[in-house]
C-alpha cells in the first residue's frame, strides 16, 4: 500500500518533468485552444449549463486565460477531473492548467512539482448534516459515517480533526461531488464534509435545503487556486498575471461596464498599465498590449465573477468574507501592475 502511494507520486513528478520541457504558451497558441482541467461538476464553480456550456467561478479563470492568450474566451476545452485524476492530468500534459477547487499545499507544490499561481478562493473545510440528526457541533460526531472524496485534503484533515478530538469515524469514500450528494441524501453517511464553498454549492441544489445544516466548525485552511506544472515559468506568469488582472481590476474600479471607456486612457497610471494604454506589460508577458482588457471582459473583474457565479444574489449565496479585497478587510491583494 505504502509502496504504491510512493510510486504514484514519483510517477506524477516524472511526468511533470517531461511535460515541462515544452513551452505551454506556444502549445496553446498553436492549438488555438486552452485545455483547462476543472471539476466534474460543482454548481457555481464549474458545471455545464442546459446547453452544455461550462459556467462557473473556476471556469471563469480558464476563460480569462483563453481571452488573454487566444483572444477568445470560448476557446477552451474543459476537461472534467476528479480529486484523484486531476494531478495526473496536469503532470502528463493532458491539460495546460488546473482550475478546480484545489488546495495549495506544501506537498502538491514541492513533491508533485506543481506551481500554484495564486489563490482565487480562500476556503476552509466544513461539515453538513441533516437537521434531523440533531447535531450542532462537529465535536458531537464521534462514531459518525462520513462521505468523503478521495485524493483530497478533505480526507487528511478529517483524520487529523477526529484524532485531535479523540473521536472515531467511518469513511464512505466517494469519487465525485455528484456521487457524494447522492450518497448523502440516500443516507449512506451521516455527514458530508468538504470545502465550505462546496457544501454551500451542493446544498443549494437540494430540494429541501433547509433540512440540512452546515456546522459552525471550519477545521482547515483551504487556499484554492489555479496551478500549472513546475518549470514552465512563462506559462505560469501568464496564468498568474491573468488572475491578478481580475483582482486588480476590481480594486482599481475597472468593470465590464466601464472598461472600454477606461481602456482609452485614464488619469490613473496603474489602470493605464493594466489596460495597455501605457507601458509594455503585455509585451513582457509575450502577449499584446490589450491582454488584460480581454481577460477582464471575458467575465468581468474578480468581484463581478464572484457575484455572478457564487455571490449572495445567487442560490449558492456566499459572502465575500476572506475573499474581499484587502481594502475591504479581506485577503485579496494583487501585486502592483508596474
Ligand atoms: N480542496 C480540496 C478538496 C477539493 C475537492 O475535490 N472538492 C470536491 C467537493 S466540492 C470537488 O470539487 N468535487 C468536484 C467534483 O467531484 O467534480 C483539495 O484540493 O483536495
Amino acid at each position: 500500500m505504502k509502496k504504491s502511494v510512493i510510486l504514484g507520486v514519483a510517477t506524477i513528478a516524472g511526468l511533470a518533468a517531461g511535460a515541462a520541457a515544452a513551452g505551454t504558451v506556444d502549445d496553446v497558441k498553436a492549438r488555438g485552444k486552452l485545455n483547462c482541467g476543472v471539476a466534474t461538476g460543482v454548481p457555481g464553480f464549474a458545471s455545464p449549463d442546459a446547453n452544455g456550456v461550462w459556467q462557473g467561478f473556476d471556469v471563469a479563470v480558464c476563460r480569462a486565460v483563453a481571452a488573454a492568450v487566444l483572444d477568445d474566451p470560448m476557446a477552451v476545452e474543459f476537461i472534467p477531473t476528479t480529486g484523484k485524476t486531476r494531478f495526473t492530468a496536469l503532470a502528463s500534459g493532458e491539460i495546460d492548467m488546473l482550475a478546480r477547487n484545489t488546495t495549495w499545499t506544501f506537498s502538491r507544490d514541492v513533491d508533485l512539482k506543481f506551481e500554484f499561481v495564486g489563490i482565487n478562493y480562500y476556503d476552509g473545510q466544513g461539515f453538513m448534516v441533516p437537521k434531523a440528526l440533531g447535531v450542532s457541533s462537529a465535536k458531537e460526531l464521534d462514531g459518525a459515517t462520513v462521505c468523503i472524496q478521495t485524493g483530497t485534503t478533505t480526507e487528511l484533515n478529517l483524520a487529523d480533526f477526529f484524532r485531535i478530538n479523540n473521536m472515531s469515524y467511518e469513511p464512505v469514500p466517494i469519487e465525485t461531488n455528484a456521487e457524494a450528494q447522492q450518497q448523502y441524501l440516500a443516507g449512506a453517511c451521516d455527514v458530508y464534509t468538504t470545502d465550505a464553498s462546496g457544501l454551500a454549492a451542493t446544498r443549494a441544489t437540494f430540494e429541501n435545503a433547509g433540512d440540512h445544516v452546515i456546522l459552525p466548525e471550519i477545521i482547515s485552511k483551504e487556499p484554492l487556486g489555479p496551478l500549472v506544472r513546475h518549470g514552465d515559468h512563462e506559462w505560469g506568469d501568464v496564468v498568474r498575471w491573468t488572475l491578478n488582472s481580475l483582482i486588480a481590476a476590481e480594486e482599481l474600479g475597472v468593470t465590464s461596464a466601464n472598461i472600454d471607456e477606461m481602456a482609452a486612457g485614464t488619469d490613473n497610471p496603474e489602470v493605464n498599465r493594466l489596460l495597455g494604454s501605457e507601458g509594455t506589460l503585455g509585451e513582457m508577458l509575450g502577449l499584446d498590449a490589450t491582454w488584460a482588457q480581454r481577460a477582464i471582459k471575458a467575465g468581468g473583474n474578480y468581484g463581478e465573477v464572484f457575484a455572478k457565479n457564487i455571490g449572495e444574489e445567487t442560490p449558492i449565496g456566499l459572502a465575500r468574507g476572506l475573499n474581499a479585497q484587502w481594502t475591504d478587510g479581506g485577503l485579496l491583494y494583487a501585486p502592483p501592475f508596474r
